[in-house]
């Protein structure tokens, strides 16, 4: 009989748990999801508060801690379960533009992107508003030009760092996948396109996106 895994991933599919699972495959990790209802600002009702005050999605367990955020996490099971090749190490060449874009998926792009999603799909189309939608959508653009260009060297760079994959490219990864689920991703530089035809055939991306 095998004992139950110590580490448990709160999961909602497309969600950001998805660069948390990622990571969990990635790094061949025992763990075990529990899916809370993924209501839009009641995620898990009021019993879910008890895990993330914020009632937002992810939430890891490992025994009696709870950790939030997802690039926080995938950083957490990197350094507490690796060593693992998805993090870039300070006497690395690519340490300083592992970092840079590992926060620039979550601390630049994410507004941009949130926004984008909040006003093209999210909301009630009544609560939309057009010109926010279209202000977001050019800062989107600017940051996907940026990534094509200084992030993937327009193409030469398979990854962002280190010649492979890390927490970086999960970081990014997630936010052009929800680009693409919101329909607004098609005009974005061949490079970030092939970036993210590469990222996708990964069997652990194919696992941790399924379902
Ligand atoms: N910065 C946080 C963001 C967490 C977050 O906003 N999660 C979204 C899903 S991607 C959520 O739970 N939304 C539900 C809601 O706002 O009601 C992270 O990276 O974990």
């Amino acid at each position: 009989m095998t004992a139950d895994p110590r580490l448990t991933l709160y999961h909602a599919p497309m969600s950001r748990s998805v660069r948390a699972r990622w990571c969990l495959e990635e790094m061949g990790l025992p763990y075990r999801i529990e899916r809370p209802n993924f209501q839009h600002g009641d995620v898990g009702g009021a019993a879910f508060k008890a895990v993330n005050p914020l009632q937002k999605i992810p939430a890891l367990q490992d025994g009696e801690d709870i950790l939030l955020e997802s690039l926080a996490i995938c950083d957490y099971l990197a350094h507490r379960y690796g060593p693992t090749p998805l993090v870039v190490t300070p006497d690395e060449a690519d340490y300083g533009r592992y970092l840079e874009w590992t926060y620039f998926g979550e601390a630049t792009m994410a507004m941009g992107v949130n926004l984008t999603l909040a006003h093209t799909s999210l909301l009630p189309e009544a609560h939309r508003n057009p010109g926010l939608a279209k202000w977001a959508r050019g800062e989107v653009d600017k940051q996907l030009k940026v990534l094509a260009e200084r992030g993937l060297e327009n193409g030469a760079r398979r990854f962002l760092a280190g010649d492979r994959l890390t927490l970086a490219d999960m970081s990014l990864g997630y936010m052009i996948f929800l680009l693409k689920i919101v329909k607004q991703f098609d005009g974005a530089p061949e490079p970030v396109r092939a970036y993210f035809d590469r990222l996708r055939q990964l069997e652990s991306w194919k696992r941790a996106s399924a379902d």
